[in-house]
């Protein structure tokens, strides 16, 4: 099965904690804090393979979890870092957050890596805490926690040149003569059931082609296949619009032409991309006025009268392609739309006037200024105090009414407030 759209759920890794820890020996017995900082958790760092055709990969494995980095450990042993994780996907992978659908990133070109998700900080241990006046800290720093996030993963392939047309045309028989691709031809509808790429080389140049399942009457609005190939030749410069000119199936390849553009309409831009027809199969061509009738009806148009079976033609249309090429601008990257996905949430915290003098605070906050400190220990209790000052949780208590004496619960700690 094709899979060219796909949701996964990624997670850099946690930071590991700073460890709190006192060294100590027989001629020691009370020597000093020798607490390792945590390691740094791994990244998750996506990469544009030009091998890979389609997001099969992900069918089945969805979660992606980058190590966590390992906990600070005594004898000031730093925890180890974790491993970043690696995600090859095909070249031309549009990256979106699923919570707001903006783009994260385009793996545009080959090889392109972007490091998407970054593995939390490790935790200071307790080691760094020490100040002439504070010999024994018994906290630590706990490590960056990361968060999950949801992302859209899409395919819109890289090519120079789309082949579009009704099915049974000769897309397919087109690409495998001019190119090195050899997708599946068969006489009946829908042979293609995904997109084929194959690389063209003539007159000295060369250049991307994709062929993309057959398109009929109502496509854009998912009737058969259509619709969801689109996005493989929404990239293009040029369109090929094949005709079957010999109308070999009892249509009328006017009609057909006329079909396949309103379908074209319906899909984003893709109706403004510059468009040459080929009119194909023209070894089984009954009427030689079909082709002026043709281009009589279709106006102003670039086209090239060829048998993609017979090898008719092909090389005077390979010309024209590198010709109208040459005259159309670069296709760029799609630009990002959200610069940082693991932007620091702010924590908070909230304060609850119980009754007159007694107040209860809590929130994340807390719980992190709160983490690894001895409430019992005066050094630690002494740093506890310094942080709810500088974040100015003692101003918002006093702001509330909070007076010298009343009692604070922080987390499961009751403390009295004295000035
Ligand atoms: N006589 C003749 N037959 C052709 C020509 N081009 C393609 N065919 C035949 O038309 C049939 C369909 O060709 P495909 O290349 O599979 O057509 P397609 O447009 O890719 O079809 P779908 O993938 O089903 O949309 C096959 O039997 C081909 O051999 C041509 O120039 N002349
Ligand atoms: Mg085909």
């Amino acid at each position: 099965m094709f899979l060219d759209k796909v949701t996964i759920w990624c997670k850099a890794g946690n930071g590991g904690d700073g460890s709190v820890s006192f060294f100590r020996d027989k001629n020691n017995p009370n020597g000093g804090p020798d607490g390792g900082d945590g390691g740094r958790g791994g990244d998750i760092i996506f990469v544009a393979n030009p091998s890979l055709t389609n997001l099969t990969d992900f069918r089945y494995t969805k979660h992606f979890r980058a190590e966590n980095g390992a906990n600070g450990g005594k004898r000031f042993s730093t925890g180890k870092s974790g491993k970043d994780l690696i995600i090859q996907v095909p070249q031309g992978t549009v990256i979106r957050n699923a919570e707001n659908n903006k783009i994260l990133c385009d793996l545009y070109d080959k090889g392109e890596s972007v490091t998407l998700l970054r593995g939390g900080k490790g935790g200071v241990g307790n080691t760094k805490y020490a100040t002439p006046t504070r010999q024994a800290p018994r906290f630590s720093e706990m490590g960056v926690k990361t968060k999950e996030y949801q992302l859209l993963l899409e395919l819109k392939t890289i090519a120079d040149v789309g082949l579009v047309g009704f099915p049974n045309v000769g897309k397919s028989s087109l690409l495998a003569s001019v190119s090195n691709a050899r997708p599946k031809i068969a006489n009946y509808h829908f042979t293609t059931l995904a997109p084929n790429i194959g690389v063209v080389k003539a007159y000295g140049s060369s250049f991307v082609m994709a062929d993309i399942p057959g398109l009929i009457e109502g496509a854009s609005e998912g009737e058969g296949l259509g619709l969801d190939f689109l996005r493989h030749i929404e990239r293009t410069r040029l369109l090929i619009h094949v005709v079957d000119i010999a109308g070999s199936e009892g249509r009328d390849p006017y009609d057909d032409y006329v079909k396949i553009n309103q379908e074209l309409s319906k899909y984003n831009d893709v109706s403004k991309i510059p468009q040459i027809v080929a009119l194909n199969k023209c070894d089984l061509l009954q009427d030689k006025n079909a082709i002026d009738d043709f281009v009589k009806k279709a106006g102003n148009i670039e086209y090239y009268v060829i048998s993609a079976v017979a090898h008719i033609g092909l090389n005077e249309l390979l010309e024209g392609i590198i010709k109208k090429l040459q005259t159309l601008p670069v296709r760029e990257k799609l630009a990002v739309e959200q610069e940082v996905l693991d932007k620091k949430v702010k924590k908070t915290y909230t304060i609850e006037k119980k009754n007159a003098h007694y107040f209860d605070v809590e929130g994340d906050l807390i719980d992190e200024i709160a983490f690894g400190v001895v409430l019992e220990d005066m050094s630690s209790f002494a740093y506890f105090q310094k942080r709810m000052r500088d974040e100015g949780i003692i101003d918002a208590l006093k702001a509330k009414g909070m007076q010298e004496g009343d009692t604070v619960k922080v987390t499961n700690i009751e403390f009295i407030y004295t000035e």
